[in-house]
């Protein structure tokens, strides 16, 4: 197809000239050239490296960063730039993640990424009754300006592009990193500071409804307020900052499949653009720009690469088609790609490395614009210091030992990566075109059809998995015995929870004791008046603009939760409906193994065993307590354990631990299992044991799963007792379920 030799007789159609006029203009800065890249790079071979191949036979062929953009967004790619190592992390304190960045850029990270706890990002201050397990374990906690000065200190927020991981808590976030900004730089104009903040918030609402969980307010002013006065405002006073990263990635963690995560990112990209130009008045060329894109990308190597190049395309054409915008850049598909959670084990951590390269090679040969690389002990807790290297480290050979970057789009013309591409093009076509015909994403979220399909496509996923029929090595395969999997347990990172939060609320209240006290009740107050308005304040001139007053609530030292008050005070708080999937786990069993179907069989038969010898089922609360909103796992043992014959409660998101006791009295259950994703476990777990004891109740079974690190298993069963048995990451249902009929104590019906 592509034969060097003839280049020199060759006349480029149009689609290559105009290839050959953008890579030049793209490495003229680096004061290179296309010709330059070609007599560069040679192998020991003494073979020539084309920085791109097409079919010289092509009359058009599709060119890197020529419309419709499906070979990569840039024409030079990696030739030029290869993508940026950017590493998600945060953790307890501001003081210990600004000093593990600096740690990090010193080492080769090349932006920053920015995790924050879950009460931030649920608008909670440290000091607040609900987030007692939660501060500071998932990320940093930020509750006033001061943290936030804190965490950038020495790192100039001018120069370093930062990405901040926030939906729920989004304005008092985006207003603290930009009043840090300015208050670093006192002898610049705050408008010139602003103009030159490069990074991206995540501002991501609408996935949250569907799985992350990380809201605070109802759909439509979390969209047409807060999204809408962000867009505005960022249009014109931070140009350079990314307003959105439509996620994908926790789609697919949640359980989606590569065609369902992709459909849906559009969609939501889509109804953001919607709300742009609609509800906020603007240009689509004044927001579509600066709208990016985050993919999770599993273990599907060949899947995951066609998606990201069927994903550019399809943006490409229907943002044309749909808003007609005059700058190219507004077709754009820029993205992250994170390697998944959710492919890691617990057991033989050490293959998750194999696995994370595996992953970060398909989002590289798929075109990624920036990358995060998994740690490989994931799977049990945070991230060590060496852990965190040798994700780094990935990234690093490959930029640099590999050759993959001297290549624009290796795939381009593979028999079957094009025809894998067009494929799932055509699949999430079909989704996207179905949710356009119910209204959009929001109405479709609304509808409670989104979640419902990506826990159906989750539940399939967990039956392909425990029935034996998706392999994954060292769990439901080539499992090594108890001891040699004792040998390969690792070190993982424990925080004193109780010991951040006591900093946190004592430097909390010493911000609050210094600030002007009037000049802060007076900016809540225009915030709160200012959510309560039904008329549009996106324009980014406008003076009731939402991120204009928390920007003011920031400089009047605010803190986190107040800002985040003053807007519930206006709009509620959101309070999802919580459902389930039905025989989405049993039909994975069906045809598959005789012995795994066998041992499935032998759990229905003794649920009806229990049920002839107690009266009832047995009848299990699956539960989540603190500001953990990872619900994957609760949906998949709810619906599974349903499937096997349990009368299975689900109960709301963000309990405390009281509240799931009183749940499950009223609801007379004989199990509560606590899912745990958010490090909790530890505070949470003994704290669920306490309040049951205090209300007499001391039978009930408790059973804890989810990233727990064996290392906490001792404390959990036998220091603190607070439950009977823990169930990690890669544990099939039917053994979980197997094991909670042991424990439930017979006679009496519980
Ligand atoms: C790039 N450039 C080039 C080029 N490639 N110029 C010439 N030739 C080339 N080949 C230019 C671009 O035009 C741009 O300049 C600049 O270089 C930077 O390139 P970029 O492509 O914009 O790359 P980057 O700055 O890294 O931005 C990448 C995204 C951005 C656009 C994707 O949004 C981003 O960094 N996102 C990261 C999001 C993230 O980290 N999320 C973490 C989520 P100009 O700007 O001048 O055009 C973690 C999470 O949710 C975890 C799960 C959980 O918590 O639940």
């Amino acid at each position: 197809i592509f034969d060097i030799r003839t280049l020199s007789t060759y006349t480029p159609p149009e689609n290559v000239q105009e290839w050959e006029n953008l890579a030049n203009k793209e490495l003229s800065r680096a004061k290179k050239s296309v010709d330059y890249l070609r007599s560069e790079r040679v192998t020991p071979e003494g073979i020539q490296i084309q920085p791109v191949y097409w079919d010289l036979n092509d009359p058009e062929p599709e060119m890197p960063g020529v419309y419709p953009f499906s070979r990569g967004p840039y024409a030079s790619m990696y030739t030029n730039r290869p993508w940026t190592i950017r590493q998600y992390a945060g953790f307890s304190t501001a003081e210990e993640s600004n000093a593990f960045y600096k740690r990090n850029l010193a080492a080769g990270q090349q932006g920053l990424s920015v995790a924050f706890d879950l009460p931030t990002h649920r608008g909670y201050d440290s000091d607040h009754e609900r987030v007692v397990g939660d501060v500071g374990m998932a990320g940093v906690s930020i509750d006033t300006l001061k943290d936030m000065e804190i965490l950038f200190d020495q790192i100039d927020l001018t120069e370093v592009s930062v990405s901040m991981t926030m939906n729920g808590a989004v304005l008092p976030i985006m207003a603290f990193y930009i009043q840090a900004a300015i208050e670093q730089n006192p002898d610049k104009e705050p408008a010139e500071v602003m103009k030159q903040l490069k990074g991206t918030i995540q501002n991501d609402i609408l996935k949250e409804f569907m799985v992350r969980n990380t809201y605070i307010y109802p759909p439509t002013p979390s969209v047409n307020r807060v999204i809408a006065d962000i867009m505005g405002f960022t249009s014109k006073w931070t140009p350079k900052f990314n307003s959105i990263s439509i996620s994908g990635y926790h789609m697919q963690e949640a359980g989606a499949d590569a065609a369902l995560e992709m459909a849906f990112t559009i969609a939501d990209g889509l109804e953001y653009i919607r709300t742009a130009v609609e509800v906020a008045e603007l240009d689509v060329d004044s927001v579509a720009p600066r709208l990016s894109f985050f993919w999770g990308i599993g273990m599907n190597f060949y899947t995951e690469i066609a998606k990201m190049r069927a994903a550019r395309k399809l943006w490409a054409e229907l943002v044309k088609e749909k808003f007609a915008p005059s700058n190219p850049k507004s077709l754009l598909l820029r993205t992250h790609c994170q390697t998944s959670g959710y492919s890691l084990t617990e057991a033989q951590p050490m293959n998750n490395i194999i696995r994370t390269t595996i992953e970060a090679m398909a989002a590289v040969q798929g075109g990624t614009q920036s990358l995060h690389t998994n740690s490989y002990d994931e799977a049990v807790g945070l991230p060590t210091d060496q852990s965190a290297r040798v994700a780094r480290t990935t990234q690093l050979i490959l930029q640099e030992e590999t050759g993959i970057c001297d290549v624009a789009d290796p795939w381009g013309g593979s028999y079957m990566m094009e025809s894998l591409t067009d494929e799932i093009y055509d699949k999430a076509k079909g989704i996207i075109d179905d949710v356009e015909s119910h209204g959009g994403m929001t109405a479709y979220i609304n509808s409670g059809e989104a979640k419902l399909k990506i826990e159906e496509s989750a539940t399939k996923k967990q039956g392909r998995v425990d029935s034996g029929k998706d392999v994954v090595v060292g769990v439901n395969k080539y499992r090594l015995n108890k001891e040699d999997e004792k040998a390969e347990m690792i070190d993982v990172l424990q925080i004193d929870n109780s010991d951040v939060r006591t900093k946190q609320i004592a430097r909390m209240n010493e911000v609050k004791a210094n600030r002007d006290e009037i000049a802060a009740q007076e900016a809540l107050l225009r915030l709160e008046e200012s959510a309560r308005k039904t008329t549009s304040t996106s324009n980014p001139d406008h003076p009731d603009n939402l991120m204009t007053l928390c920007i003011e609530c920031a400089r009047t030292r605010c803190t986190l939760g107040e800002m985040s008050d003053a807007l519930e005070n206006a709009w509620g708080r959101h309070v999802p409906a919580t459902g389930m999937v039905q025989g989405a786990y049993t039909a994975a069993f069906n045809g598959g193994d005789d012995k795994v179907f066998s041992e499935y069989e032998n759990i229905l038969k003794s649920v009806e065993g229990f049920e002839q010898t107690e009266g009832r089922r047995p009848r299990i609360l699956v539960a989540k307590m603190g500001q953990d909103g990872h619900d994957r796992g609760a949906k998949v043992i709810a619906s599974g354990f349903a499937d096997l014959g349990f009368d299975v409660d689900v109960g709301p998101l963000f309990q405390t631990p009281r509240e799931v006791a009183l749940q499950a009295i009223d609801s007379d259950v004989h199990v509560i299992g606590v899912s745990s994703q958010a490090a909790g476990h530890k505070t949470l777990l003994p704290a669920l044991k306490k309040e049951l004891e205090d209300l007499g109740v001391h039978h009930m079974v408790v059973v804890a799963g989810g990233v727990i690190p064996p290392q906490d298993y001792d404390f959990l069963l036998k220091e603190s007792k607070s439950c009977g048995a823990v169930f990690g990451p890669g544990t099939r249902i039917t053994d979980a379920a197997n094991t909670v009929l042991d424990l439930i104590p017979r006679g009496g019906g519980g």
